[in-house]
């Protein structure tokens, strides 16, 4: 089924909603993976919208829980092994991270107490979109789990909108029998605890974590998507796109951190997640060689320019076949983000030019989501 008619309702109440609300030109934006020189992550997109609020994001747990160890090999590119040399955080440490988003991450000295009178606890919490608490499930964690507990009591008051995500942390250290009676055991002894305090259905997530591997990637990027107004719209256009397409599995990337900030609604597949994000890390690798002066436009993706059509797709794009019989594809959407799916149809690359059409019609649609804000 050829996705165009689905999208053309969708587009044509877009494109009147974006031209209301904003008239910035998506198509000026600089590429990341087809500019030269400069920062790559320069954009004249707007930020990816919170409307007025910019929420923040909180890193807290007990000290050496691996908090500065996370938002360094998440959002600095830090190899896992280097977060063996760093101090503990004495300061708070608040971060811009990921700029087509526009939201800071403070990553919390584990050495305060945050319920301390002595902390200015109304500029901390406000404004929070959520807090992630890691506990290091490899030592004690009765003591993290008091704490987080006696955490969410005190704040659930004074902040009740705030959600929670628990990272049980460094599972990479734990035999694999042992680590999911771990997690278990973390989340029993968890929502026992808020249960006894009357908090019957805490807002708290669980996320089994290690910076050794893919984990705390997906992780965080389930976290980043509770804060994207957006994200029913862009989980409904993935859907469309994945059942169009035949795609397996279709993420919204962000090329630079490797947190996707939205996929389609099927359960999370880890494999999936690792192959996609282990392509664009190719694809990355390949732009310092292979990237190229584009032409300015005006038009709302370059593809759509006539004026070029004689000098190829302006936007990049990229396809690979394993030989386990995946096909990925991917499609840059703008200065930060791209496209990224994954097929196990065999006759994936026979269909691609319906495929690329199909995306081509998708992205026009996101950047007028992603315009309005
Ligand atoms: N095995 C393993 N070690 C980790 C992991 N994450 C962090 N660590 C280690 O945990 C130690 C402490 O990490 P930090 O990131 O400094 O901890 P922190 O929570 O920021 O500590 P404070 O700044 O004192 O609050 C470091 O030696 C890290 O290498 C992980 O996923 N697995
Ligand atoms: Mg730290």
């Amino acid at each position: 089924m050829d996705l165009s008619s689905k999208v053309t309702s969708e587009l044509s109440l877009d494109e009147q909603q974006a031209s209301e609300s904003s008239t910035a030109s998506l198509a000026e934006s600089q590429s990341i993976l087809g500019g030269t020189n400069g920062d790559v992550r320069q954009s004249l997109l707007p930020p990816m919208g919170f409307g007025k609020h910019k929420p923040k994001m909180l890193l807290m747990g007990l000290k050496r829980s691996g908090k500065s160890s996370i938002s360094n090999v998440v959002f600095h590119k830090m190899a896992p092994h280097e977060t063996l040399f760093l101090e503990a955080t004495t300061a708070i440490q608040k971060q811009n991270v990921m700029k087509f988003m526009d939201f800071q991450i403070w990553d919390l000295p584990g050495q305060i107490d945050y319920l301390s009178s002595s902390l200015d606890s109304n500029s901390v919490f406000s404004d929070v979109g959520g807090i992630v608490w890691v506990i290091d499930a490899q030592d004690n964690y009765l003591e993290p789990i008091s704490r987080f507990t006696s955490a969410v009591v005190a704040l659930t008051e004074l902040y009740p909108s705030i959600r929670y995500s628990v990272f049980i942390h460094k599972t990479d250290s734990i035999t694999e029998d042992y680590r999911e009676d771990t997690i278990r055991d973390v989340m029993q002894k968890i929502s026992d605890e808020l249960f006894d305090e009357g908090l019957e259905n805490p807002p708290v997530s669980y996320f089994p974590t290690s910076i050794y591997d893919h984990t705390i990637f997906e992780a965080f990027s389930k976290v980043i998507q509770g804060l994207v107004p957006q994200l029913p719209t862009y989980e409904t256009l993935l859907d469309t796109v994945a059942a169009s397409c035949r795609f397996q599995k279709v993420y919204i990337f962000e090329v630079t951190s490797k947190v996707y900030i939205a996929s389609d609604t099927k359960p999370s597949d880890l494999s999936s997640y690792e192959l996609c994000s282990d392509f664009i890390n190719a694809i990355m690798d390949m732009y310092g060689l292979y990237s190229w002066d584009r032409p300015k436009t005006s038009s709302i993706s370059p593809m759509d320019d006539e004026r070029h059509q004689d000098v190829g797709a302006q936007t990049v794009e990229a396809m690979v076949c394993s030989a386990r019989g995946n096909t990925v594809y991917l499609r840059e959407l703008n200065a930060f983000l791209v496209f990224i799916g994954v097929s196990k149809e065999p006759n994936f690359q026979k269909e691609k030019a319906m495929v690329d059409y199909n995306i081509q019609m998708f992205q026009n649609t996101l950047l007028r989501v992603l315009d309005r804000g």
